[in-house]
């Protein structure tokens, strides 16, 4: 783990950085995705990392000690020992076609376990999304689109789930009106060429249609990469990504 300096974000330094990923993710034209048949698709394989000081967040829970821990500084950041980072969102913009969006049995789930969101970090198609309470404490979820509500929802009851809805593409952050420091992200993607990095700050992006494509790479407290990528028949197309302190 990268020692880091005390860094203290405000909001309003987050709001901007959400002005700017909804630009990258939004800017362009709107132009709807269609499924279509994917002949010889390649592959995008690689690694984000960053090599900056890692920027971290004095948390210090004023109430539910019990469930939501002691003061305790977090990084902003999850970077391993050989900087790779954990939980950095990899996606394809402007894609017009190519295959089918990942077949799922049941929503995809934002769980409050240990006044943390799990997972912090995820991708998911416009559409439901189940909130979730797996503690004995009230939390009271609040999305965001920018500054705009995307829902609101209080969960007073361990074990409570509850239906809601990301209509369209764009970065979405989370965080809990009884527990400032909760945070969390959700990208609402307009295509199915998506990855979030794991612990090795490893991704791949496969089955895509060969071509000429417009690759970004994002992590909330970062500024987004963007970079070209050529994809070649039957091939993988290998990357290494650096994201930078914004
Ligand atoms: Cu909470």
């Amino acid at each position: 783990m990268s020692k880091g300096s005390a860094v203290s974000r405000k909001s309003i330094s987050l709001s901007a950085l959400l002005a700017i990923v909804a630009t990258a993710m939004l800017g362009a034209p709107a132009q709807s995705y269609e499924v279509g048949a994917v002949t010889d698709g390649g592959s995008i394989e690689g690694t984000v990392f960053f090599r900056d000081t890692v920027p971290m967040k004095k948390i210090i829970p004023t109430k539910d000690t019990a469930v939501c821990g002691d003061p305790r500084d977090e990084p902003l950041i999850r970077v391993g020992a050989d900087q790779a980072v954990e939980s950095a969102v990899v996606y394809l913009a402007e894609v017009a076609t190519g295959k089918e969006w990942p077949a799922v049995s049941a929503p995809p789930v934002l769980d409050n376990v240990k006044c943390r969101f799990e997972p912090q970090v995820q991708v998911i198609p416009a559409g439901p999304l189940e909130i979730v309470n797996s503690d004995p404490v009230l939390h009271n979820t609040h999305g965001y689109y920018g500054t705009r509500t995307a829902f609101n929802l209080a969960l007073p009851n361990e074990g409570q789930r509850i239906p809601t809805e990301l209509p369209r593409p764009g970065a979405v952050r989370v965080d809990c009106d009884a527990h400032g420091w909760m945070e969390g992200w959700i990208y609402v993607a307009d295509n199915p060429y998506y990855a979030v990095t794991g612990a090795d700050g490893k991704f791949s992006i496969t089955d895509v249609p060969p071509g000429d494509y417009t690759l970004v790479a994002v992590q909330p407290h970062t500024g987004p990469i963007e970079m070209p990528v050529t994809v070649t028949a039957g091939q993988p197309t290998a990357l290494e990504i650096e994201l930078k302190e914004q």
